[in-house]
């Protein structure tokens, strides 16, 4: 495979300011006729390179005329146009959407036909340089069917319409806002759309449509309402306005990612938008909220602003989940926004940059972009750009993004460009902090107080560990929120401060303390970091009950959990007494926010234990934490009791009081049944069987996957026949299974690939079956290997169909370090079996060999 370097970019040596498309539709043969109008950038001559990816040029004309001075590079086609320094090419292809199980490019999903371009799925339609530098404007015809594809949707404005022959007809669109290929989309289908509008900033209306198959209609009013919600806060917030008089979503049910931000046109997995309180829990309902924002801010930050190469990803996507996080946080609770996305980037990226697939949030080098949409471009990416925003403030971060959009609207940009904008606009020397977008791996501060007559101070040791390709680490710099308690009832106090971090080491003065200080560290987690800090576990409790920031009161009983798991784990006896009664102390201020104390009271997750260990052990992990989960459930009974014994909120109450009151009786639910008591089945099937929601329902259900009662059985029959047409909630059916901490879940996914409602050809159902167990640590980690067979067994059956989304599966296989000599084995076996098969793809090739390494 090709390694493609960031070092290597040049510019493009042909601009194609305008593209027109003319489509003839059908599910198994769309005909594309491409006019690419093309404009010479160079002095000199140079071959107009059109990328390709499974196509044949059906026809080539240049100016109109048949042109035979084109010759193919394997799948590109590079036309050769002598002298001149414009021209219009004309391409035909033929494309076969039904075919096309990789999802990428024009693809048949359901009946229908949709599109997905980025990153390089353009050039699996049509011949294109497809690249995110060349932006063009697109005019689009389709012509199809009329009864099979009554909704004909592009970019930008419908234009003009009518009736063709043989019952056909056709529509044009015209998208008057230059954009990259990988932002084209195309829909036609039989869909029914709930409509709506809004009115901009400026007075303008926009005509909004969220199109979806008949029947699902009446679940796409959450959607809307994010959606409108969004409109609003980017102008309040980023002073953002929406630019076309049209913005349509189609949900499509089968789609490799979340969605796709297309003009104008955003395309999106039926899982972020379809809810309704039967069918969807109060945390999908957020996942619709969050990615809805997320596309709709892609508007500006990625689509008016795009992307120079693909090693900028982390431009677009990092801000832009930021920009997502920040509208959630306004849109419920501050707090437990911040937890949910710290769990996140915990789970899912500090692993990523502490193994062998690590890389900095711009990469130097890729082989197959697809596998780049990482935690680390993406979460990572959000908290490089939250740090900027921490150190300069609300006000002069606002200076500093509407500098960037100004400087680089219309155009494509690269990281540099957004840091010289917050540079100058926010009046901060970054220098240093251009370290993160080039150094991998998670730093770590070492922190120890020190204490000099009565003065106190903190002393930081940073390090930044090796990763693959950069041994050497240059210290970081960051913002670190701090505070000091006197827990000896003297009052003293350091108040929240803001220090910035820039040296291997450094020294804090803390102020006068007659003890020491407990001290609150990492506040809101203004960096993402790993604190080395060693703490009494009565301080720790201390700063649970009293630390003024709900962050730092959640991390402190994380970390007071999380030492006494890892003493545990490790053989040693720690008694669960301090954590018990911290919890105790937690649950006492559920009435005032019950979504934080049920967030907060919640046991670090195994994987998350098995990050703190040198050589993780599963099993043990296992053990001590469902004991630990079995000693708090059985002595705060009566808490646990008291919470289920009040009345459920009604499921249609999606306010955060019923939200948060929900998600602690899920949880109380599942600190009772880790006792094991005699009454624990019949009562997580009675919360089952009277819920009026999801929520409920899917916590009950879950609850009762992990055991092996009567119940169990039962209410999983039950959810099956109530919701086997449903594939949403066929997800959820198959995801509790393979979440069971039951000895057998191993065997148990491996017959459930094998019923009938499980298929490869529907990413959301491999990620809801396989992507449930290689989450789910000690089942995937099973001693006998069984796991990890499981899993190298579909990347072998799945890459031929869908190579990106098989690639996606292999980073578990990757963690073999971190296990015993055995375990990494067996890992290794696995990922070389993998590596062996003929004619694997770029993406598995690409993930499976790095991950050996
Ligand atoms: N930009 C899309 C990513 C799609 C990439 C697929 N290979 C989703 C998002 O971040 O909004
Ligand atoms: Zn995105």
């Amino acid at each position: 495979p090709v390694t493609i370097h960031r070092g290597d970019y040049r510019p493009p040596e042909w601009q194609v300011p305008d593209v027109a498309l003319d489509f003839a539709l059908g599910i198994e043969e769309t005909r594309v006729s491409a006019a690419l109008s093309v404009q010479r950038t160079t002095d000199g001559p140079a071959p107009l390179l059109l990328r390709g990816d499974g196509l044949t040029p059906a026809a080539v004309r240049v100016d109109g005329e048949v042109w035979n001075d084109w010759r193919m590079d394997g799948s590109d086609l590079i036309v050769d146009l002598g002298e001149r320094t414009a021209a219009v090419v004309e391409i035909d292809t033929v494309v076969n959407p039904a075919a096309n199980t990789q999802l990428m490019g024009l693809y048949a999903s359901n009946d229908m036909l949709c599109t997905q371009c980025e990153a390089e799925g353009f050039r699996r339609i049509t011949f294109h340089p497809d690249r995110p530098d060349v932006l063009s404007r697109y005019r689009v015809r389709m012509a199809g069917d009329k009864t099979r594809f009554p909704i004909l949707l592009s970019n930008g404005n419908c234009i003009d319409r009518g009736e063709g022959d043989g019952g056909t007809h056709w529509a044009l669109w015209e998208d008057p806002w230059p954009k990259p290929s990988y932002l084209f989309a195309l829909v036609a289908g039989d869909l029914v759309a709930n409509r709506d509008s809004f009115t901009t900033m400026s007075g303008r209306t926009v005509e909004l449509g969220i199109w979806v198959r008949a029947g699902d209609e009446d679940r796409t009013g959450h959607a809307m309402q994010a959606l409108k919600n969004s409109m609003r806060w980017d102008e309040e917030v980023y002073g953002r306005e929406y630019d076309l008089d049209l913005f349509n979503i189609v949900a499509v049910g089968d789609f490799n990612m979340g969605a796709m931000e297309n003009k104008g046109l955003n395309i999106f997995n039926t899982r972020y938008i379809l809810a309704d309180p039967d069918t969807a829990t109060d945390m999908d309902y957020d996942g619709v909220e969050g990615v809805v924002a997320h596309e709709y801010f892609h508007n500006w930050s990625g689509n008016r602003v795009t992307c120079r190469d693909w090693f900028q990803l982390s431009l677009k996507e990092g801000f832009t989940v930021y920009r997502d996080q920040c509208f959630s946080a306004d849109m419920g609770s501050a707090a437990v926004k911040r937890i949910e996305d710290v769990r996140l980037l915990r789970a899912a990226q500090f692993p990523e940059d502490a193994g062998p697939l690590a890389h900095p949030i711009r990469p130097d080098s890729f082989q197959e972009i697809s596998n780049f949409y990482t935690a680390t471009v993406y979460n990572k990416g959000a908290e490089i750009i939250r740090m900027m925003a921490t150190m300069v403030g609300p006000e002069r971060f606002r200076k500093g993004t509407d500098l960037y959009f100004e400087r680089h609207d219309g155009e494509a940009a690269t990281c540099e460009d957004f840091v010289r904008a917050i540079e100058d606009g926010a009046g901060i020397d970054l220098q240093q902090f251009r370290r993160w977008y080039e150094q991998a791996g998670t730093p770590r501060l070492k922190l120890s107080l020190v204490e000099e007559a009565g003065q106190w101070s903190l002393d930081i040791v940073q390090t930044v560990p090796p990763t693959p390709g950069q041994p050497e680490k240059q210290p970081m710099m960051m913002p670190l929120r701090l505070a000091a308690f006197a827990m000896d009832g003297s009052g003293a106090h350091l108040a929240d401060t803001l220090v910035t971090i820039s040296g291997a080491t450094q020294r804090i003065a803390l102020g006068r303390f007659a003890v020491r200080p407990a001290l609150s560290v990492n506040r809101g987690f203004s960096a993402p970091v790993i604190v080395d800090f060693a703490r009494a576990p009565g301080e720790l409790a201390w700063l649970a009950a009293h630390d003024d920031d709900p962050f730092a009161r959640y991390e402190a009983l994380q970390q007071l959990m999380l030492d006494t798991l890892v003493a545990a784990v490790s053989g040693k006896d720690r008694d669960p007494q301090t954590v018990i009664d911290a919890v105790a102390q937690t649950l006492s201020g559920r009435a005032a926010d019950p979504a934080f104390v049920a967030e907060a009271v919640l046991l670090p997750s195994e994987a998350f234990i098995g990050d703190q260990m040198l050589t993780v052990d599963p099993d043990a992990i296992r053990r001590e934490r469902l004991a630990l989960q079995a000693a708090i459930g059985a002595a705060l009974e009566s808490e646990w009791r008291a919470i289920l014994d009040g009345a459920a909120p009604p499921a249609t109450d999606l306010s955060r009081g019923a939200k948060g009151g929900r998600r602690l009786r899920g949880v109380a639910l599942a600190y009772l049944a880790a006792t094991g008591m005699d009454d624990a089945a019949a009562l997580a099937f009675r919360v089952f069987s009277q819920a009026d929601g999801m929520t409920e329902r899917q916590a009950a259900l879950a609850t009762l996957a992990h055991g092996d009662s009567d119940e169990r059985a039962h209410a999983l029959d039950i959810f099956y026949q109530r919701y086997r047409d449903n594939p949403l909630v066929l997800d959820k059916w198959f995801q509790v299974q393979a979440w069971s901490v039951r000895p057998d879940t191993v065997d148990a996914v491996r017959a459930l690939a094998q019923h009938p409602d499980f298929t490869l050809t529907n990413p959301n159902r491999v990620r809801a079956l396989y992507g449930a167990l290689t989450g789910n640590q000690a089942a995937f980690h099973q001693a006998d290997g069984a796991g990890y067979r499981l899993i190298a067994d579909l990347v072998i059956a799945l890459d031929p169909k869908n190579p990106q989304t098989a690639a996606r599966m292999i980073p578990p296989l990757g963690r073999w370090k971190r296990f015993d000599e055995r375990r990494q084995a067996l890992m290794k076996a696995e990922l070389e079996r993998i590596l062996a098969q003929p004619g694997l793809s770029r993406d598995t090739t690409e993930q499976a060999s790095k991950s050996l390494l």
